[in-house]
């Protein structure tokens, strides 16, 4: 049950606490008996004292002592205590038992063991203090100005930062960009480095770095920087202790090698896996861990989907036992929709950890409202059938099939200076669901959503209306509200790329459509035409046998079905395949009529979350009604333009009519053309 109170002048709600926000109307006493002291447990206790709302006056026991039945970071729950093996385990049980009082959800004995050993964020942060797809203000970590100073601001924040993190068990986080600068490794942000580190650590939470490859050229200034040469071994040797005598907590190091213009191993003819193992045998000693991208492609190859496989599979079983391989959900880039990458499930003899992306590079940036979720639990209930029939991709990355020395998901951060972390309230959601699902890589996204609306938005009572009903506002909010984030990733689909269409955003920014660029010059694989191939015909990628024959490298019966238009899921058709404007859809109309209601649909969607939303007003406070309102007109001008530019750039190939049933383009193709290029220039 949840509690309301009713409040006429509520304060601002800017949105900083977060699912935090824990209004606890009358203090309510509990005595925590400590297993020792230590700062993990010291921050255990503090959260209960100070956000207890169970039994007035209860004692709540906190045991460090290992049992079996408990696995890493996890924890026996009872009503009265916390078990677990480590410190930071009696810290998320004390999370999970007040997130239950506050959720009103019951709380029984049992064992909650987290999927994933490490749950991490990578922060694409530049030391500039930019951020690269960064939509929420700059970077909590690094500034241009003064970079060196830590203040009592900066230690402040990062500590809210650390205590958002270990409310929902990440448990790790890359301070920098993969694109990353060799200054990482020198003294001043090394010390940095140190600062954000221990403030961090009573929050459980480890530091990593991005490191470059070619570092020991950069900033050692050897002459190469070959994994094999022993002056280079030496020189990460040494870097790396004197990495661990500043954090001796430090994790490890996440690398972008041999991808998008970064230097890697095979600038020196080496493998990915000679590179991964010389820095995992420098780390090996600390347990520390490497995370090595999988994210390559040239543009020599006529299909980029098929690449990271091609490169990865023949290194299977190569790698250290202290390497990742860190894997995109799909074989892209994180697009809208994208079928699972075929890495996972085949690499079996190697660590394998999927990584999402938290920011909306490409699904709106923070103006469209885009509950991740169900996106990721898509992924991660794939069946890869490598392994016979439930070879899920979830099953395949937490060991539950291979026998992985190691197990990580990670998520691309969203999180900026933004008052609100996020630059859109409902973008939390997404930091919120990522943690959640790193641990628990079973959650449904209906019962995550539930328990991040009933975090964010009970006992917020519209300043107009003081009096409203807990049984109303289950009904009247949270359940319309709850349905219009599990539906909003479809509506995205919808809008921008729906059937398996892919890449066909603006150039500029990543924001919007684009589906007409291909200035001449430019890298075919960097421009929409490739992935779109559109012509008088139809339109789609053929990865059929017949074409690249990317569906080889997913296992039967996998292959077939995607190989077969009419066995092939309409979610991914025109990922997988060529087809004419006049193919015979499932549901009886033709491609192209199809494809004009399913991008009519992603808009009636949008208005739709706008009528759910206003009628909302009553039951939230009037500042977040106000940027949810406004940011949702937004998006539904932005879905229009995705409805309008598609189908009229596509319409010149089909040359068939927009279906007189649905609704007019508002804007011309010519201008949305000229107005795309000429943000460009
Ligand atoms: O999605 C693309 C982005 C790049 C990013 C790259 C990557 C950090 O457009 O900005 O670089 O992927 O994942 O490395």
């Amino acid at each position: 049950m949840i509690v309301f109170v009713a409040i006429s002048t509520l304060h601002a709600e800017n949105g900083h606490q977060l699912w935090l926000r824990n209004r606890n109307p009358l203090p309510v006493t509990v005595n925590v008996v400590g297993a020792k002291s230590s700062a993990i447990i010291s921050t255990a206790q503090k959260e209960l004292q100070e956000g207890w709302q169970g039994k007035s006056g209860a004692t709540f026991t906190l045991t460090l002592k290992s049992d079996k039945a408990i696995l890493k970071d996890g924890f026996r729950l009872t009503a009265n205590g916390v078990q677990a093996n480590t410190e930071a385990g009696l810290l998320y049980g004390a999370y999970e038992i007040l997130r239950r009082q506050q959720t009103g959800e019951s709380i029984k004995d049992e064992v909650c063991n987290p999927s994933y050993e490490v749950r991490i964020l990578n922060h694409w942060d530049n030391l500039d203090g930019t951020i690269e797809r960064g939509y929420a203000g700059a970077s909590i970590f690094w500034r241009k100005d003064d970079p060196f100073t830590v203040t009592e601001k900066d230690k402040q924040l990062w500590q809210e930062y650390a205590r958002a993190n270990a409310s929902i068990g990440i448990n790790a986080a890359v301070l920098d960009n993969v694109n990353s600068s060799p200054l990482i490794l020198t003294a001043d942000y090394l010390n940095r480095v140190k600062a954000i580190a221990e403030v961090l650590r009573p929050y459980g939470v480890k530091a990593y770095l991005s490191v470059k490859f070619s570092s020991p050229a950069l900033v050692g200034k050897l002459k190469t920087s070959d994994p094999l040469d022993s002056e280079v071994i030496k020189w990460w040797n040494s870097k790396v202790k004197e990495i661990y005598t500043l954090v001796p907590d430090f994790g490890g190091f996440l690398i972008k090698a041999s991808s998008e213009g970064q230097p890697g191993p095979q600038d020196y003819g080496r493998t990915h896996a000679d590179g991964a193992n010389m820095l995992a045998d420098a780390l090996k000693p600390y347990s520390g861990l490497v995370m090595w991208r999988a994210f390559v492609y040239s543009p020599n190859d006529k299909d980029r989907a098929k690449q990271a496989y091609n490169e990865f599979m023949p290194l299977d079983g190569k790698f250290r036992d202290n390497v990742i391989i860190q894997v995109k959900n799909g074989p892209i880039d994180f697009q809208p929709r994208e079928p699972f990458s075929p890495l996972f499930g085949a690499m079996k003899k190697t660590s394998v950890m999927p990584e999402f992306q938290i920011t909306m590079e490409y699904l709106g940036h923070s103006t469209h409202l885009v509950y991740l979720s169900p996106m990721w639990e898509e992924c991660l209930q794939s069946d890869t059938y490598q392994e016979g029939k439930g070879s899920t991709v979830a099953r395949c990355t937490d060991g539950s099939i291979y026998p992985q020395k190691h197990t990580a998901m990670a998520g691309v951060s969203n999180v900026g200076l933004d008052t609100n972390w996020n630059g859109y309230l409902f973008n939390q959601a997404n930091w919120y669901c990522f943690g959640r699902l790193a641990w628990n890589n079973k959650l449904k996204s209906s019962d995550i959503a539930e328990e991040w609306l009933k975090l964010t938005f009970a006992n917020s009572v519209s300043d107009k209306n003081s009096e409203v009903k807990n049984n109303d506002w289950e009904k009247n909010f949270l359940q319309p509200v709850k349905q219009m984030m599990l539906d909003s990733r479809e509506a995205a689909v919808d809008y921008m790329m729906p059937l398996g269409l892919h890449h066909i955003m603006s150039a500029n920014g990543h924001y919007g459509p684009g589906p007409w660029w291909a200035p001449k010059g430019m890298r075919a694989d960097w421009t929409p035409p490739y992935y779109h191939q559109v012509d008088s015909i139809g339109i789609g990628f053929n990865r059929t046998k017949t074409g690249s024959d990317a569906v080889d490298q997913y296992h039967e019966p996998l292959a077939s079905q995607f190989n077969d238009p009419n066995s092939c899921p309409d979610g991914f058709l025109l990922w997988f395949h060529h087809l004419p404007w006049t193919f015979k859809m499932k549901n009886g109309r033709n491609l192209w009529d199809d494809m004009c209601y399913r991008y009519d649909r992603g808009v009636q969607e949008v208005r739709q979350f706008q009528k759910v939303w206003d009628k909302a007003a009553p039951y939230v406070d009037s500042e977040r009604f106000n940027e949810v309102q406004r940011k949702l007109r937004s998006q539904s001008t932005n879905a229009v333009l995705w409805k309008d530019a598609c189908l009229l750039y596509f319409q010149q190939f089909s040359k068939m009519p927009i279906p007189y049933d649905l609704e007019r383009p508002v804007n011309n193709l010519d201008e949305m053309i000229e107005n795309d290029t000429r943000r460009r220039r």
